[in-house]
């Protein structure tokens, strides 16, 4: 048997090593019976394509973020808000493990034919820049691509930048051809992107986390012989902690990368003032979130609020 698992980044990546050490723990755990192939991106399309052909059951196994997939799921946009999180990565695995937060996000997904299996850490988003951004006053005018859901251009918005959607294929060749000035992701997403090569600036705010989902087909996995499920699950379960320490290593590997292979490349680390401007301006978000979210996106934001509050204690 064979399935067939995308993954929304290159290889090498942060949702590569989690994908290849999956498809690792299928083959030996099933003695071989069952193999996975991983699709980097590119192969079969952007973020939203892939989402697709995992609802169409093309695709037994997916990456899906919920930077593109909250379109379709807005209550999942939960996970984008900035300055949500703690400043902390652990505090914050800590939260998203929660079995709250699992009752809360694992219903939006079967209406769309999918099924949630993990949460999964990438690592703090970063803004690469082409002017130094210490405020929100340097974002003024700033064309700055985010991902496509809507909750990410109205942050982007809020901080006063000029924000643009578009998949992350276009990102360097927009960059490069000046229709866009910035664009915000992981480290070692700017690296291996080669996002650096076309700004001049990273500026670390720890705004918030890169969260992925894993996710599968619906009914591909609700067909599965029991045995074979729990497997599956067993394999979850034990990949959980998994990024949490490899994207640390990895983007603070890239970052060096970058830094050798660019030396006039700046690293703008902002103040607690000068963080604190753009907490205060992503607050109002919470509301923009829940007129959209309604009151499924209530209760993800409360079980999330409380998980966080619980992992802080
Ligand atoms: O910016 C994006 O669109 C993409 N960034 C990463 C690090 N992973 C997947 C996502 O689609």
């Amino acid at each position: 048997t064979q399935w067939r698992l995308a993954i929304e980044e290159a290889p090498g990546s942060v949702q590569d090593a989690y994908a290849q050490e999956f498809a690792r723990l299928v083959a030996e755990r099933t003695d071989g019976a069952v193999s996975v192939t991983v699709y980097p991106y590119g192969a079969l399309g952007t973020s939203d394509d892939i989402t697709e052909q995992l609802r169409m059951g093309g695709l037994q196994f997916a990456m899906s973020s919920p930077g593109h997939l909250g379109k379709s799921i807005p209550e999942l946009q939960a996970l984008l808000l900035h300055f949500l999180f703690t400043d902390d990565e652990a505090t914050n695995r800590a939260a998203l493990a929660d079995p709250e937060i699992r009752a809360a996000v694992e219903p939006l997904f079967p209406p769309l034919g999918l099924e949630l299996m993990s949460i999964l850490p990438e690592g703090w988003m970063v803004w690469t820049t082409k002017q130094p951004v210490r405020g929100p006053e340097d974002f003024a005018g700033i064309k700055t691509r985010t991902m496509t859901s809507p909750l990410l251009l109205a942050t982007y918005d809020a901080f006063g930048a000029n924000p643009q959607a578009m998949p992350y294929g276009e990102v360097y060749s927009a960059l490069q051809l000046d229709m866009i000035d910035a664009q915000v992701n992981p480290l070692f997403a700017i690296e291996e992107m080669s996002f650096y090569e076309v700004t001049d600036y990273l500026v670390r705010a720890k705004p918030a986390p890169f969260l992925t989902t894993f996710l599968s087909n619906h009914d591909f996995l609700a067909g599965l012989a029991p045995e074979l499920r729990a497997t599956v699950d067993g394999i979850v379960a034990d990949l959980e902690p998994f990024l949490a320490e490899h994207q640390r290593s990895v983007n603070e590997e890239r970052l060096a990368e970058m830094l050798a292979a660019k030396p006039s490349l700046t690293v703008i680390e902002l103040e607690p003032a000068e963080r604190e401007a753009f907490r205060e301006l992503a607050q109002p978000l919470r509301d923009v979130y829940l007129e959209r979210a309604g009151q499924g996106g209530q209760e993800v934001l409360d079980a999330l609020e409380s998980a966080i509050e619980r992992a802080r204690g």
